[in-house]
């Protein structure tokens, strides 16, 4: 099976499931990135999946991590969130999760905006009015991270659960997880996903789950006003990460927002968001290792916690020259994605040299084709033809397996996770263009 296929099988209509049995909805960073694959099957169908995303939108203006379809099969539904009921920005038709995830939309926008303009002239017109019709959209959403998750104006991008970093349980998350203490009235759940991954070491533990769905609860509590749940929720970290996909993705939309006439005062609060967050991340690189670091609110500490995520400066760019080369060194060097137990010379979440390294466990080791994308498309923006190259080779030699698995065994190359996964199966197509 092709990856057109497993888009083509995982389609439901109106969105691309982001996996045919784990995960049968649409998520918000995942849909952004299955866009960019339908982008080669048709620019159409490309737009559809942007524009079912952005019905989801919240009156606030921000973007629902997960969508629900009508089918049920995960854990936590809409059920438990209880968004509709619970806020009036939460839209009631489709129902949704109440937090969100990396904003990498304004990426996808542009990268499909440039397939269609090598395409067929009814393919440039889609293209160009997907841009018109979600641009401001878009710029609602950057003008919502900007002032719910970052009020003081710092450039760090808060996060308020671990989910909406998107990498889950990545060892970054331990400390300010240990400090989300579940109440004896945490309604009790039954997870969904063990049944799904027969390797329950493949997937966040039990203690964790509960950490999630409380964090869940004292959302509820607060009615998901992005105020209250800023100041009250046990968990709240500057996620350098997703400021730097913010920083990028801002100049993305401010440079698409420049080409098609949208107001200049928008289009100057993108360059100042994208500036401010550029440098913050910049700045927040330790001393001694020279990786980006997040920053705990809740505890006012940097976490000096050595993850892939270390290297966002390579996303948004705005280190000297000298760090930014040493910085991408060691991203192609022994202790990351060089390192010589590799099956692939794709960045595993974890170095095999950290002590938090687990081959197997999600997001605190295995390799993320999806991941290896957005540092590859970086690269390429930045101007490390090479590196980008290198990473879309090894990253295709990594899926070879046709499995088209969520994540892989660094060591093995064994497939992990769902198979099949939308994203993967996404990017790939992208990189075969
Ligand atoms: C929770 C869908 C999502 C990705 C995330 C990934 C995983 C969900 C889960 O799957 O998270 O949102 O149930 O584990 O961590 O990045 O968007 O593919």
């Amino acid at each position: 099976m092709g990856a057109a296929d497993v888009l083509r099988g995982n389609d439901i209509g109106t969105m691309v499931t982001a996996a045919p049995a784990l995960y049968p909805h649409m998520w918000s960073w995942d849909a952004a990135f299955i866009s960019i694959g339908l982008a080669h099957l048709g620019v159409e169908r490309a737009g559809q999946e942007i524009r079912t995303l952005l019905a989801a939108q919240w009156a606030d203006g921000m973007i629902p991590h997960i969508v629900y379809g009508d089918r049920g099969g995960y854990f936590p539904g809409p059920g438990r969130w209880g968004t509709a009921e619970l806020s009036s920005a939460a839209p009631s038709a489709p129902l949704t999760s109440g937090i969100c995830q990396p904003p990498v939309h304004a990426i996808a926008v542009g990268r499909i905006l440039e397939v269609a303009r090598r395409g067929s002239e009814a393919d440039r017109l889609a293209g160009e009015q997907l841009v018109r019709d979600c641009w401001d959209s878009l710029y609602r959403w950057h003008a919502w991270l900007s002032e719910y998750r970052d009020p003081s104006g710092t450039g760090l991008i808060g996060v308020v659960h671990g989910w909406e970093s998107g990498m889950d349980n990545s060892p970054r998350w331990d400390r300010p997880y240990s400090a989300v203490v579940p109440g004896p009235d945490l309604p009790s759940y039954v997870r969904l996903d063990r049944e799904l991954v027969r390797d329950g070491a493949e997937r966040p533990t039990d203690v964790e789950y509960d950490r999630y769905l409380w964090l869940i609860e004292e959302m509820r509590r607060a009615s998901y006003d992005p105020a209250k749940v800023y100041d009250t929720c046990s968990f709240l970290v500057a996620d350098v990460f997703v400021s730097a996909i913010f920083a990028v993705a801002s100049d993305v939309l401010a440079d698409l927002g420049s080409d098609f006439g949208a107001p200049a005062s928008e289009v100057a609060d993108l360059r100042m968001w994208a500036a401010r967050s550029r440098a913050a991340v910049a700045a927040s690189c330790s001393p001694e290792t020279g990786l980006a670091r997040d920053f705990d609110r809740r505890t006012n500490t940097w976490i000096d916690v050595e993850t892939l995520a270390g290297f966002a400066p390579l996303i948004s760019g705005g280190l000297s020259p000298d760090a930014e080369r040493a910085l991408l060194d060691e991203l192609h060097g022994p202790r990351w994605a060089g390192h010589p137990s590799l099956v692939a010379k794709v960045p595993p979440t974890v170095s095999p040299d950290s002590e938090g390294f687990k081959s197997r466990e999600y997001w605190r080791g295995p390799q993320w084709p999806v991941v290896s994308w957005l540092f590859g498309w970086a690269h390429a923006r930045h101007g490390y033809a090479a590196e980008s190259e290198r990473l879309r080779a090894e990253t295709l030699k990594l899926v070879g397996d046709g499995a088209f698995s969520e994540y892989y065994e660094p060591v093995t190359g064994e497939a992990l996770g769902s198979r099949k996964q939308s994203w993967t199966a996404a990017v790939i197509l992208d990189w075969l263009d």
